[in-house]
């Protein structure tokens, strides 16, 4: 999950030094403000298997730098040829697993949180989202609460929730894979052609964020990118009586 590596934020800082809140944001290179509530315990699992692996990378390579320069060719010793070792086997087989097993464990509670507890569709504010290449569509149920009704609102690549209240996404894809990705919600889920797959975030503060697609979709995958914009309840509803308004006089063009 980092973000960018190291050219790019050199390339960004100079391209955008006019804009320091642009610059600061897409120069980072090390995770983004998290703004979910599920998103701590993402983070968490994420720097204890980036612990892990740290700690087991050095481990690997010192050892091999030791047996490069000690086995090295030099006079007086010869090469020999060993087959392999069964207890050091069955302890290295069995550590990885251990801890695998340990952290399918440890990160069960946040799994079910994020991905199976769905928020009733009563208490959350619920958007139909949609892949498309190369964009994203949103769907509001509208002034009358009720989706596929004529009064739906639509939306391209802007997607407007209110802030601390569970927000219920329906995704699907209109066309090819897509992965729907909200970087500072730690949230992340595929859209797929004839599913319908929940997903649910809760923002903890308003704002714009970066929506994203994380599937090399096709040719204009890079420019497949929105914008979720995070409101309070009545900056919400101003916003979408708005919305409602432009639409209907969209279908008196019609
Ligand atoms: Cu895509």
């Amino acid at each position: 999950m980092i973000k960018k590596f190291g050219i790019i934020p050199a390339l960004a800082g100079t391209l955008f030094a006019s804009d320091s809140a642009w610059a600061a944001k897409y120069t980072a290179w090390w995770l983004p403000d998290n703004v979910s509530t599920f998103g701590t315990q993402v983070d968490k699992t994420f720097y204890i298997i980036l612990a892990i692996t740290t700690v087991i990378f050095f481990l690997v390579e010192a050892t091999l730098l030791t047996f490069l320069i000690k086995y090295r060719n030099r006079e007086g010793q010869k090469a020999k040829f060993i087959h392999g070792h069964h207890t050091l086997e069955i302890v290295w087989t069995i550590i990885p697993a251990a801890i695998l097993v340990w952290l399918a464990f440890y990160q069960r509670g946040s799994w079910a949180e994020i991905k199976q507890n769905f928020p009733a569709e009563k208490d959350a504010f619920v958007v139909e989202t949609s892949g498309q290449q190369f964009e994203w569509h949103f769907n509001y149920a509208g002034p009358d609460q009720q989706f596929g009704t004529a009064d739906d609102i639509e939306t391209i690549n802007q997607l407007h929730v209110p802030v601390e209240k569970p927000v219920l996404l329906k995704i699907s894809s209109k066309d090819v894979i897509h992965s729907f990705f909200l970087p500072e919600f730690r949230l992340k889920q595929d859209a797929v052609p004839g599913l319908v797959i929940p997903a649910w975030f809760k923002p903890l503060k308003t704002g714009v964020f970066d929506v994203a697609c994380a599937e090399l979709c096709g040719l204009g995958h890079y420019r497949m990118r929105g914008f979720l914009n995070v409101y309070t309840q009545s900056d919400l509803d101003t916003k979408l009586s708005e919305l409602a308004q432009e639409t209907e006089e969209e279908d008196i063009w019609e």
